[in-house]
């Protein structure tokens, strides 16, 4: 297929978030964004996804760049005034993080002009803690803070290996669906329609596929696991991010060459 028969809707912004404030762990997400800007624009590939859209054609993507950001509690407002700057002029944002707790404020602003959003998440951890050591705002938390904000219709995690008792409370109230890497048939018929938002934490790969990152949970998911779901979504996918890459922890930029992957399916969707 040649991208002449591709028609493009949406321009897709991408905009890097470089922090690591609300990682428990190790940092190195913040340095995420550049590293898989370098992978999606290397010459070790093209610019044209599997389906043949060139992400270099006119009116598909735009680069905000990287926010700056202070690593201080005024950074969830900066970047919730920025993803509304784009929604508001009519473009999709793809959000690099970053560590996970980029999406709360991410969603905040989503909600503002999605009514009913779904959001597909792909992780090996539901990030569902009230809060984690003390931080409400902790990377573990970011889907308890949607929830119980009632910015989501539903959520449908993928991927998950590491659910635990006060996760599977605040999981039962707000009825997620979530899956663990066994059952991805059931996952499949669960993804949803209508609007919908995917976040891909990079450790809802196997580490095999994707060592850079904080949490290594072996046991995980294969890239073109999550690029079959991410095509079989029947919802509009009016937004994503791409999560917890951590440079350091990577191994010959095979981890950023997996996120620039998605990166670059995920556009296809939003535009198209
Ligand atoms: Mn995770």
């Amino acid at each position: 297929m040649s991208e002449t028969h591709i028609r493009v809707k949406n321009t897709v912004t991408m905009i890097g978030l470089p922090t690591d404030r609300n990682s428990s762990y190790l940092r190195g997400p913040a340095k995420a964004p550049k590293a898989i800007r370098a992978a999606l624009f290397s010459d070790q590939g093209n610019a044209f996804t599997e389906l043949g859209l060139n992400l270099q054609a006119e009116g598909v993507l735009s680069d905000a760049g990287d926010l700056s950001l202070t690593e201080s509690h005024a950074d969830a407002e900066v970047i919730a005034s920025a993803i509304s700057s784009q929604l508001d002029r009519d473009h999709r944002v793809l959000s690099l993080g970053g560590d996970h707790s980029v999406t709360f404020p991410i969603i905040q602003a989503y909600a503002r002009k999605y009514a009913g959003l779904h959001i597909v998440q792909f992780d090996a951890h539901p990030d569902l803690y009230l809060d984690f050591r003390s931080n409400p705002n902790s990377h573990a938390s970011p889907f308890a803070r949607i929830l119980e904000h009632g910015l989501a219709r539903a959520l449908v995690q993928i991927g998950i290996r590491t659910m635990t008792p006060p996760q599977r409370v605040v999981a039962d109230r707000y009825d997620v669906k979530s899956f663990g890497c066994y059952e991805l048939g059931a996952a499949a018929n669960a993804l949803p329609d209508g609007p919908v938002y995917v976040s891909i934490d990079m450790d809802a790969l196997d580490p095999a596929f994707a060592p850079g990152v904080s949490h290594r949970e072996p046991g995980g998911l294969s890239v073109r696991e999550i690029l079959e779901l991410i095509w079989r979504l029947p919802g509009d996918i009016v937004g994503a991010d791409i999560v917890e890459l951590n440079p350091d922890e990577d191994f010959r930029g095979m981890s950023a060459a997996a996120a620039s992957k998605f990166a670059k399916e995920l556009i296809y969707r939003m535009a198209t």
